[in-house]
């Protein structure tokens, strides 16, 4: 009040249990738990463990997670192994194992790894209830396509919406924030029908040339919940489709605008950002075409409106770039600057050295390793947000 209050810092904490590194999908799956690893590292070697409160979370129990899922579920995902699954069982197919594509395989440690990554979230959400922390990150987490009976597109357990579950018992109205690649679909069915979490997802939507829909195929913008004016969750969703290519200024610029509009609106008491990396230029299963500033822009935006943070990761599948963006986006909320030449003595440093892993820098320019031309034109981002900032109409903060 004498305007000399000195800027206030945020108090970070970093919730990691080292042993889901060691869980593998199988060679040729594109999620890479050691992804996880290369991000520690950077992080380490930066620095960046001095400047927030570090935590090893303990893997979550079975009964933790029947808050969200069923017992059933549960209980084949607690016992089945590469071992003992048999494919031809009805109950392995009907939980979204193995099938054509192979999205959600049985692998050794898989009950280890889903109970470590939901640990980790559910961990980092009690920091924030008990206001031991302003950001609470977890970069193992994000699994955001699980549902409660089924596996999907590499999500087992819905970490996130157990970390939401408990977020709730201490907040009127959470908003959820997805810059994942790929549409937030099990986390907004979960929440569809409270009006107390607010869903919006930023996605690549569209048809192949080949007719498949990228997946999962749902969060057009005209999807915002459900459509009976009974239920309270009614116009509590926000999809924003995005076509390939997209850069950094359509990006930010849509991001601004659409998530100023909804937290303005929603006026949320907590928010969780699912900050999946596969929306970066030259992912392998991507399509966009942003930077790691451009992607890190997200978190200063959100940051900026002084709510507790829940920050989880999610996808990202050029294991060198994941590490570089969640260990900037550790450093923006921490509120430091990185240098870009990297430290030497980082442990497998080869993996970012080498023109083709982006010459041992923090921000190569991943526009230079662009493989989708850009089919966003400014007139149909203009609709798009017309369109999104109509769809708030049913919201009341
Ligand atoms: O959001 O596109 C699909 C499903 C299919 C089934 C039919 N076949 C012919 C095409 C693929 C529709 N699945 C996606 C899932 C993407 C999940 C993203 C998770 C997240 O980032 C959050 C963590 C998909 N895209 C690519 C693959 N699956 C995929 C690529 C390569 C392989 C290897 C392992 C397994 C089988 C071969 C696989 C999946
Ligand atoms: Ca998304
Ligand atoms: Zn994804």
């Amino acid at each position: 009040q004498y305007g000399l209050e000195k800027p206030r810092g945020y108090n970070v904490s970093f919730h990691y249990n080292p042993h889901v590194e060691y869980h593998h999908f199988g060679s040729s799956h594109p999620m890479k738990p050691w992804r996880l690893t290369l991000t520690k590292q950077l992080v380490l070697a930066y620095g960046l463990e001095y400047t927030m409160d570090l935590y090893e979370p303990r893997p979550a129990t079975i009964d933790e997670l029947e808050v969200f899922h069923d017992r059933e579920y549960l209980s084949f995902l607690s016992q089945v192994t590469p071992q003992n699954a048999k494919p031809d069982d009805p109950a392995y197919l009907s939980f979204g194992f193995g099938g054509e594509s192979n999205d959600c395989p049985v692998f050794d440690g898989l009950w280890n790894y889903v109970s470590i990554y939901s640990g980790a979230s559910m961990s980092a959400a009690q920091n924030l209830n008990n206001k031991q922390s302003d950001i609470a990150i977890n970069w193992s987490g994000g699994l955001h396509h699980a549902k409660k009976n089924l596996a999907s597109g590499f999500c087992y357990i819905n970490d996130i919406v157990l970390a939401i579950q408990l977020l709730l018992t201490q907040n009127q109205r959470v908003l959820y924030i997805d810059i994942d690649v790929h549409h937030g679909d099990g986390v907004e069915a979960a929440f569809e029908s409270t009006d107390r979490v607010f869903t919006l997802s930023y996605h690549k939507f569209g048809i192949d040339r080949n007719g498949y829909p990228f997946f999962p195929g749902t969060g057009n913008i005209n999807e915002m919940g459900p459509t009976d004016p009974a239920n309270r969750g009614k116009g509590h969703s926000l999809n924003i489709p995005i076509d390939d290519g997209i850069d950094d200024e359509q990006y930010k610029w849509l991001f601004k605008t659409v998530t100023g509009a909804v937290i303005e609106k929603y006026n949320p008491t907590a928010i969780v950002l699912q900050s999946g990396a596969d929306s970066l230029g030259g992912d392998r299963l991507g399509r966009f075409n942003l930077n790691i500033k451009a992607h890190g822009f997200c978190v200063e935006t959100v940051k900026s409106y002084g709510r507790p943070l829940l920050l989880i990761g999610g996808g990202g599948y050029t294991p060198r770039n994941v590490a570089r963006t969640w260990c900037h986006e550790t450093a923006v909320c921490v509120g430091t600057e990185l240098h870009n030449e990297l430290p030497t003595h980082i442990p497998y440093i080869q993996a970012f050295q080498g023109a083709e892993n982006g010459g041992g820098i923090l921000y190569p320019d991943l526009h230079n390793t662009k493989r989708h031309d850009n089919l966003n034109t400014q007139d149909n981002l203009h609709k798009l947000v017309t369109q999104a900032l109509e769809n708030l109409r049913y919201v009341e903060g």
